[in-house]
């Protein structure tokens, strides 16, 4: 991660890396995702994710696919090489910690023309949420639940999708519920930008929500959420499927929490098994 890349993480809470998948790995990942496309949900009724909000309401849902990592090969292969990625894991090694781990199973967002948003959230302010934090100390960042983003689609101005507001992973007052809504204050929501094959890696910590989706094309999202390596959010279990034929390396971003200290499994930036 460069010193460019530090600042802008440590000051705005997020980053977007560009062109991380090639658009033939971006192909093989949509092609195993309109094979599972069927078993999409859409968050309707109890599921809505707008809330009460004025701005955030939507004709539909978002759509929800998980378990990408369970799937019959070759269909889970795109999304087990984006455990233990080359490009991805030295910004991991960097904003977690060596020993990261992976703490919810991935999922899909899918989004299509007409989506509702998602109300604000996050955990800045004013309490400790001891799970999803930014700490910057000892000449280092600290950080819990971070979300890694692989974008299957392009996001353009206007789109919609992922929106934060930049800092908020150090704030010190709780959002205030317009701003949430998006009723209030838009012009401080940063709607993130970016192309299919880029990767937004964010902490949960910043205030970040979704913007109702307006694009003729569907989003596709797909999101990887990393704890380090003592901590889990999720209580997590991962089934036999899952850990079946896995790499070394992918399967060293399963284990479950633990101190490094007792032969935790390290990835070396450049994805491989640390010695
Ligand atoms: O639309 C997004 O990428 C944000 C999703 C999100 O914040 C969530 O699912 O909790």
């Amino acid at each position: 991660m460069t010193d460019i890349e530090k600042y802008l993480f440590d000051l705005q809470g997020y980053l977007v890396v560009e062109a991380v998948l090639t658009p033939a790995e971006v192909a093989t990942a949509n092609e195993a995702i309109d094979e599972h496309a069927e078993k999409i949900v859409e968050r309707v009724g109890d599921l809505s994710l707008s809330s009460d909000s004025t701005t955030l309401q939507g004709e539909t849902g978002r759509g929800d696919l998980g378990g990408l990592l369970e799937w019959d090969r070759p269909w889970c292969d795109p999304f087990r090489a984006m455990l233990a990625h080359p490009r991805i894991t030295p910004y991991l090694n960097c904003i977690l910690g060596q020993g990261w781990r992976l703490d919810h199973n991935a999922g899909l967002i899918s989004m299509r023309k007409g989506a509702e948003g998602h109300i604000l959230h996050g955990s800045s302010g004013p309490g400790f949420d001891r799970h999803q934090y930014y700490i910057f100390q000892n000449g280092q960042m600290h950080n819990g639940l971070t979300v890694v983003a692989w974008q299957l689609a392009d996001v353009n101005p206007g789109d919609g999708g992922l929106a934060l507001i930049p800092g908020t992973h150090k704030g010190n007052y709780a959002c205030p519920q317009p701003i949430r809504k998006w009723e209030a204050h838009q012009d401080i929501v940063r709607h993130v930008t970016c192309k299919a094959g880029d990767v937004v890696l964010f902490t949960e910590a910043v205030t970040h929500g979704t913007i109702p989706w307006t694009a003729d094309h569907d989003r596709r999202s797909v999101l990887f959420r990393m704890s380090p390596g003592n901590l889990a959010y999720v209580q997590g279990k991962w089934s036999e499927k899952m850990l079946d034929g896995l790499t070394p390396e992918q399967r060293a971003v399963l284990e479950p929490p633990y101190h490094q200290r007792l032969q935790r499994p390290l990835l070396a930036d450049d994805g491989s098994l640390a010695s």
